[in-house]
């Protein structure tokens, strides 16, 4: 198991679009274990495969308070959604930057699992805002992409500050 290095704002690489994935074996389960250790170890509550340089549709998340609850999304696609939610959102590309999102309320995704078995998942609330921002990281879209330029221009420039004082301290 490893621990995977994310890639950060405005990595050019964070707006590759992730290519399905077509084969099931070892390789693959070691790479979503990899995931899950890079999430848990970030305290993030998903990670899509772009954040860490693999270009391919995967995605986990752990929404759980105790951290044990790991679901494993592979190929996974929006089939229906419901509603509207604003939900402050952050992402583990953009340390220390939060933005109030407007996204659907529910979502029912069709994926695969790490073994290529069909699922289907009905999701609502918070689950529901983090399977959309990883499914847009898989597609090269980032949260700040929702926001009017002078709001993103602000947290951008807020980004940069923190950066800077963070090298010089
Ligand atoms: O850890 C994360 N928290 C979060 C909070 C609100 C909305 C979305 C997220 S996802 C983020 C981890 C991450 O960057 N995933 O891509
Ligand atoms: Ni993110």
């Amino acid at each position: 198991m490893s621990v995977l290095s994310i890639l950060e704002f405005p990595d050019p690489r964070l707006r590759t679009k992730a290519a399905p994935v077509t084969v099931f074996d070892a390789e693959l389960k070691q790479f979503v274990a990899d995931m899950f250790e890079t999430m848990y170890a970030a305290n993030g509550v998903g990670l899509a495969a772009t954040q860490v340089n693999l270009h391919k549709r995967v995605l986990v998340a752990d929404m759980s308070e105790e951290r044990n609850q790991p679901l494993a999304l592979v190929n996974a696609q929006i089939v229906a959604k419901e509603g509207s939610q604003v939900y402050q959102e952050g992402c583990l590309s953009f340390p220390g930057i939060y933005a109030d999102v407007t996204r659907a309320l529910k979502v029912t995704v069709k994926a695969q699992d790490a073994d290529g078995k069909e699922i289907t998942l009905d999701a609502e609330g918070p689950l529901a805002v983090c399977i959309q921002h990883e499914l847009d990281h898989l597609a090269g879209k980032v949260f700040v992409d929702y926001l009017s330029p002078l709001k993103r221009n602000l947290l951008l420039k807020r980004l940069e500050k923190q950066r800077k004082q963070a090298a010089s301290a």
